[in-house]
């Protein structure tokens, strides 16, 4: 008989991120299925990696020339056992069924982990938002809601931000949808907080992986004062990860963005990152221009296709990938062991290859994996979709404090399911283990749909 692995790489032949994700999860709940006799029986892995639907459709915009453009629009639904449908737009000229359905797939763990009843779900389309003017933004998120907006409600499918896809974007495709449906509804998370939106979700994925790498480090009765971190990214991610981690005392030395990164040995403080969030929210610059007014900094070049990533091999002790997918390899892996690093607490969704998550287990350090230490946003966004349902507003230390909690609590069920399943201290098949057992339990529960 055919593995579930051959079964999947015969049907989506060339979706390979879409592979990677699920061979790491088919691989670590191997345990959870043999002693669950009734998974097999019920086909459950099988069931999970084939999305409930997925929408395909097109994307015509017009550009300040009066040139028409097509783009390709995406949104999977991927699980719904647990909740509606939940998980972030993508903008980038990458985006592919692969990438979306791999984003999809993770969603779905991620989400059962925040203990928030939400199910599994990821966007976007293949528009580059770069260089682009705030109109075309416009023009192009008003025609890709023109069309979403059939397939999502606030009870059905909630969308929010991921890369490209920031306040600006979600401003233009809340719009759309309230002047289509003709109500006001927290059908989208990320949204503004004059209008309906949450204190601490723009810092919530950041603040949150921070929050999950300082209980890590607690259990070796360690914290963030006075170390070294190396964070990629210069998005949303990024830039709230830095915060945090300057305010709990640690030092960041890199940023990045997708043509190079900074290292800059005496730290980018508060005011550095001020410079920076200007520079990427507003100018919507290049991170090259750091080096411009911190002079003492430098600025290096990153080729897509280098054998090693030059960020990764820095001084450090800590390390925060926080830009993109597999943006760290086996080179990059020894790297960061052989420059001193003992934790890497993953902000992006999947930064590190297979090959390289196994060079973290083999040599025991703090690995923590996307799902599990990025989920702080999505908690938050399923917080910000409490707040609308009650229409009220929490103050940001009341959503701080849940953050707090939830990333807690995700961090000790982690280390609770490896234990259960003989694997101490290995976050990635805890939190596998635990995601997979909630969403697979709930959907044995209501049958076979
Ligand atoms: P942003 O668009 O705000 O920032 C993305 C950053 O990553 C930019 O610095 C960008 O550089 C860089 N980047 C994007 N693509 C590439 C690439 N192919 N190679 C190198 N660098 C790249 O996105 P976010 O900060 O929101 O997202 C970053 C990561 O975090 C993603 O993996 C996302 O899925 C994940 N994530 C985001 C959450 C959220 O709430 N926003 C929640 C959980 C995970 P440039 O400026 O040149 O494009
Ligand atoms: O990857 C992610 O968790 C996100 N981009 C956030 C999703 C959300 O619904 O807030």
């Amino acid at each position: 008989m055919k593995t579930t692995m051959e079964l999947l790489k015969a049907r989506d032949l060339h979706e390979k991120e879409f592979h990677q994700a699920v061979q790491e999860v088919v691989e670590t709940v191997q345990p959870v299925m043999d002693r669950n006799p009734q998974y097999r029986q019920n086909a459950v892995l099988e069931r999970i990696i084939e999305p409930e639907r997925v929408i395909m459709f097109r994307v015509p915009w017009m550009d300040d020339q009066g040139q028409v453009h097509v783009n390709r629009g995406f949104r999977i639904e991927m699980n719904s056992a647990i909740g509606p449908y939940k998980g972030g737009l993508r903008f980038h000229p990458s985006v592919n069924l692969s990438i979306l359905k791999f984003l999809a797939f993770e969603q779905v763990f991620k989400n059962a982990l925040t203990t928030l009843s939400m199910g599994g779900g990821k966007g976007g389309s293949d528009f580059d938002p770069k260089g682009k003017s705030d109109n075309e933004v416009m023009r192009f998120c008003q025609s890709f809601m023109a069309e979403l907006f059939r397939h999502i409600g606030p009870d059905t499918d909630v969308p929010a931000g991921d890369i490209g896809v920031g306040a600006r974007e979600i401003g233009y495709l809340f719009g759309m949808y309230k002047k289509l449906r003709n109500e006001f509804t927290g059908v989208l998370t990320g949204k503004s907080l004059g209008w309906g939106g949450s204190l601490i979700r723009p810092e919530a994925t950041g603040y949150g992986s921070v929050y999950f790498a300082a209980e890590m480090l607690a259990t070796r009765n360690e914290n963030l004062e006075g170390k070294i971190c190396l964070v990629s990214g210069t998005g949303n991610v990024a830039q709230f990860t830095t915060e945090k981690i300057l305010e709990l005392g640690g030092k960041v030395v890199t940023l990045s963005d997708s043509t190079g990164y900074i290292y800059d040995e005496e730290g980018i403080d508060a005011g550095k990152l001020a410079f920076v969030k200007r520079l990427k929210n507003i100018q919507r610059g290049r991170i090259k221009e750091y080096t411009e007014k911190y002079v003492k900094s430098v600025y290096k070049e990153v080729e897509p296709e280098q054998e090693y990533n030059p960020l990764w091999n820095h001084k450090a002790d800590c390390a925060f990938p926080s830009a993109t997918e597999n943006e760290i390899n086996p080179k990059d892996a020894l790297n960061l062991i052989n420059n001193g690093v003992n934790l890497v607490c993953e902000g992006a969704n999947m930064p590190s290859t297979p090959e390289a998550i196994n060079v973290f287990v083999d040599k025991k350090i703090l690995y923590a994996p996307g799902k599990a230490s990025n989920a702080g946003g999505v908690a938050v966004s399923g917080l910000e979709m409490a707040q609308n349902s009650m229409r009220l507003n929490w103050p940001a230390e009341e959503v701080d404090r849940r953050l707090k909690m939830i990333m807690k609590n995700i961090h000790q069920t982690c280390l609770d399911a490896a234990a259960d399943y003989n694997e101490p201290g290995n976050y990635m098949a805890g939190a596998n283990i635990a995601g997979f057992s909630k969403v697979v339990n709930a959907m044995l529960d209501q049958g076979l749909v």
